[in-house]
């Protein structure tokens, strides 16, 4: 398959998160955790504690996606602690410090991820594309599962994807919210290098995560090849 597939743990029963994630580790490239201050928007989540949890149960790569409306370094410093690889955050909350953020994450080696929310023009990162490890375009408003995709968003993400060629750059493109069957090739289509899967393209689809695991698989060989 040539996406990366992210399993988003707000959509996990965590209750039986060890379990959930000894499902997941055949299927996940990475792990999505979003963290929530009820401010960004009005939902809460995980939490940096929250990820160290999961980093002593895998190896694999762990985002952060902040929806956090006053972040400073010391709660990227926190994520970086717990284990993260990536911390993902808002254009609007970080501009005013992208650099000092970036330095700090590029010396604890862990990916500087930006997001946009679907009503969010991409030329805001276009003054520091060159920073990005990482670029989350939103296909659904921020805070929920079980939104409606926002059909919109697949032409920026081909203007995120010509933006990195034309800039010769690198950083990933990955997409969240509603990512399932009736977009995957849209999507792989438009650009986007990584998907992050909660409950409509995975966890919906049978109560035994193993078996929402097959059916998603079995979806995404069908919808990319
Ligand atoms: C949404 C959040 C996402 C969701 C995921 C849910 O605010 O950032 O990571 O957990 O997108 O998937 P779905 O299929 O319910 O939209
Ligand atoms: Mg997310």
């Amino acid at each position: 398959m040539d996406v990366r597939v992210s399993p988003s743990l707000m959509c996990v029963d965590l209750m039986h998160i060890a379990n959930e994630i000894a499902a997941l580790e055949p299927f996940a490239d990475e792990y999505h955790a979003d963290i929530l201050d009820w401010h960004y928007c009005k939902n809460m989540s995980w939490t940096p504690c929250f990820v160290k949890g999961v980093r002593d149960l895998t190896d694999k790569p762990i985002e952060c996606h902040l929806y956090v409306d006053n972040i400073e370094l010391d709660l990227v410093g926190l994520c970086m602690d717990s284990g993260a690889t990536m911390v993902t955050m808002p254009p609007e909350v970080i501009e005013r410090q992208v650099w000092r953020l970036k330095r700090a994450m590029d010396a604890h080696n862990v990916g500087f991820g930006v997001f946009l929310n679907p009503a969010t023009r991409l030329d805001v990162v276009e003054p520091y594309a060159e920073v990005l490890d990482r670029l989350l375009i939103m296909a659904v408003d921020p805070g929920f599962a079980g939104q409606d995709f926002v059909e919109p968003v697949l032409a920026k993400i081909e203007a995120a994807a010509r933006l990195r060629d034309r800039l010769g750059l690198s950083f990933d493109i990955e997409v969240d919210g509603s990512c399932n069957e009736r977009w995957y090739r849209a999507l792989r289509d438009a650009g986007a290098d990584t998907f992050v899967i909660g409950t409509s393209g995975l966890f919906s689809k049978d109560a035994e995560t193993a078996n929402a695991i097959a059916i998603c698989r079995e979806n995404l060989l069908h919808e990319l090849s």
